[in-house]
C-alpha cells in the first residue's frame, strides 16, 4: 500500500494554488510533474560537477561522464535491455521515432517498402513516416478500430505482405488511455520477419515494460512522462539494428575519425548521440527512474488503475457524458453533450483543475471519431480519490454553467 500523502510531499509544485484553489494536476499525460530528487539533481549537477561529458581529462568531465552513463545503465535495467550500448539517449519519444525513421528508412526501405502504423497513432508516430514515404516512397498502412476503439487484430494480419518492412505502434494511447495488446502485435509481425517499435510514451510511466520478454525491435519514450527533466528521452534498439543502421544525426562524438575524403563512424550508442547530449537531464533521468523504482512501478499501476476505475464510475453518473474507448490506467477522454471541450477545461481551470482538451495531437483518431476533440483527464501516482470527486464538482459545476 502507497503512502500517497507522503508521496505528494515529495513534488513541491502540488502545494500550488491556482487562483486560490489547491492545483488538481490531471494532465498527466502531457507531462508528470517532478519529485524533489530530481529537481535537486539538476541543480546539484551544475552546482558540483558540471563538464562535457566523453571529451576531458579532467576530473569534473570524468565525474559527469560516470553519472550520465550510470544513467544509461539504470535505464537498461529499468527496460530489462541486454546491453546498455542499446540505449540511446535523445531529446524524447518524437527525436527516437525521427531516428528511427531516418536510420533505419534511410538504410533499410526504399520505394515501395510499406510501413504499418495505427489508427489511434500520436502526430510523432505518423508524420515521420510520412516524411519518409516523401522522401523515399514507401507506403504507410493503417490498423483500422473496431467499434469500441480496439485495435482490429484480424485486420492488422491482412496488412502483411512481402514488402512490409516494419511495424510503429503505441503501446498505451495518449487518448483511450487503453493499452494494445502490445506482445500479440509483436508476435505477429516477427512471424513475417517484420520488426516492431513501440511508442512507450505512455505506458513507461504506468506499467512494467521488459524489452527481451516483449522481444521490442525499437522502444521509444520521453523522460518528462516519468517524472523526469523535458528534453531527455529514450531510442532502445536491438543491438543488431542500430549496429547495421546509419547514423541519425553527424558531427561531434559519433565518429571515430574524420577525413575530408572518408569518415568512419562511432560504436554504439555513441554513434547516434552526436553534439553535446543534455548529460543534466540524462543524469536526472536516472533519478527519475531510481524514484520510480523506489515507489515500485507496480504499486504505481494499481494505484493508478483504481484511480481509473474510481474517475469511470463517477465520470458514468453525468448524464450525456460520452467515454472514448476502454481506459485501463492512465488516462480517460470524454465530451458531455454538446458542450466543448475548451469551454469545460476553461471553467475547471478557474476552479484550479488542470485537464487537457483538444485533439491531443491524434487527429486522424479524432477523425476516425468524428469530433473535433475530447476532455481528457489523466492520472499519475501522486493523484487521489479526492482529486477525482474535485473533479467531478467542477464538472457538474461547468455542466450547470453551459447547458
Ligand atoms: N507518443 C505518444 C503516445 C504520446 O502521447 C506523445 C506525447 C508522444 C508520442 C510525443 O512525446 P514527446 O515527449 O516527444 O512530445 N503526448 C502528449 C499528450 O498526450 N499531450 O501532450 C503530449
Amino acid at each position: 500500500m502507497l503512502d500517497i500523502e507522503d508521496i505528494r510531499k515529495e513534488f513541491p509544485i502540488l502545494e500550488s494554488r491556482i487562483y486560490n484553489k489547491p492545483l488538481v494536476y490531471l494532465d498527466n499525460a502531457a507531462t508528470t510533474q517532478k519529485p524533489k530528487c530530481v529537481i535537486d539533481t539538476i541543480s546539484n549537477v551544475y552546482t558540483t560537477m558540471n563538464a562535457n561529458v566523453h571529451r576531458g581529462v579532467h576530473h569534473l568531465s570524468q565525474v559527469a561522464t560516470i553519472a550520465m552513463e550510470e544513467s544509461r545503465e539504470t535505464v537498461r535495467k529499468f527496460i530489462g535491455a541486454e546491453h546498455s550500448h542499446e540505449i540511446i539517449f535523445t531529446r524524447g519519444t518524437t527525436e527516437s521515432i525521427n531516428l528511427v525513421a531516418s536510420s533505419f528508412g534511410g538504410t533499410f526501405l526504399k520505394a515501395g517498402d510499406e510501413i504499418i502504423i495505427s489508427t489511434m497513432e500520436h502526430h510523432s508516430n505518423i508524420v515521420p513516416w510520412q516524411l519518409l514515404q516523401a522522401r523515399l516512397g514507401i507506403k504507410i498502412r493503417v490498423i483500422p478500430l473496431t467499434g469500441n476503439c480496439k485495435l482490429d487484430i484480424e485486420a492488422y494480419k491482412q496488412l502483411f505482405n512481402a514488402n512490409t518492412r516494419l511495424v510503429s505502434i503505441a503501446h498505451v494511447s495518449n487518448v483511450l488511455g487503453a493499452t494494445n495488446p502490445i506482445k500479440e502485435i509483436i508476435d505477429i509481425a516477427h512471424s513475417h520477419d517484420v520488426p516492431v517499435l513501440v511508442d512507450g510514451a505512455q505506458s513507461i510511466p504506468h506499467k512494467k515494460i521488459d524489452v527481451k520478454e516483449l522481444d521490442a525491435d525499437f522502444l521509444a519514450f520521453s523522460g518528462h512522462k516519468v517524472y523526469g527533466p523535458t528534453g531527455v528521452g529514450v531510442l532502445y534498439g536491438k543491438e543488431k539494428w542500430l549496429e547495421a543502421m546509419q547514423p541519425y544525426h553527424g558531427g561531434g562524438e559519433m565518429i571515430k575519425r574524420v577525413r575530408f575524403d572518408k569518415t568512419t563512424f562511432n560504436e554504439l550508442p555513441y554513434k547516434f548521440e552526436a553534439g553535446t547530449p543534455d548529460y543534466v537531464g540524462i543524469i536526472a533521468l536516472g533519478k527519475a527512474l531510481e524514484w520510480v523504482n523506489r515507489i515500485g512501478i507496480e504499486n504505481i499501476a494499481t494505484h493508478e488503475h483504481e484511480l481509473t476505475m474510481y474517475a469511470l464510475e463517477q465520470l458514468r453518473r453525468i448524464p450525456a457524458l460520452r467515454i472514448f474507448g476502454e481506459p485501463d490506467g492512465s488516462a480517460i477522454s470524454f465530451l458531455i453533450g454538446d458542450i466543448h471541450p475548451a469551454d469545460l477545461g476553461t471553467i475547471l481551470d478557474r476552479l484550479g483543475i488542470a485537464i487537457r482538451t483538444g485533439h491531443h495531437c491524434a487527429q486522424p483518431l479524432m477523425d476516425y471519431l468524428g469530433i473535433p476533440g475530447t476532455a481528457r483527464a489523466s492520472f499519475a501516482v501522486y493523484n487521489t480519490k479526492e482529486e477525482i470527486d474535485i473533479l467531478m464538482q467542477g464538472i457538474e459545476r461547468a455542466v450547470k454553467m453551459l447547458s
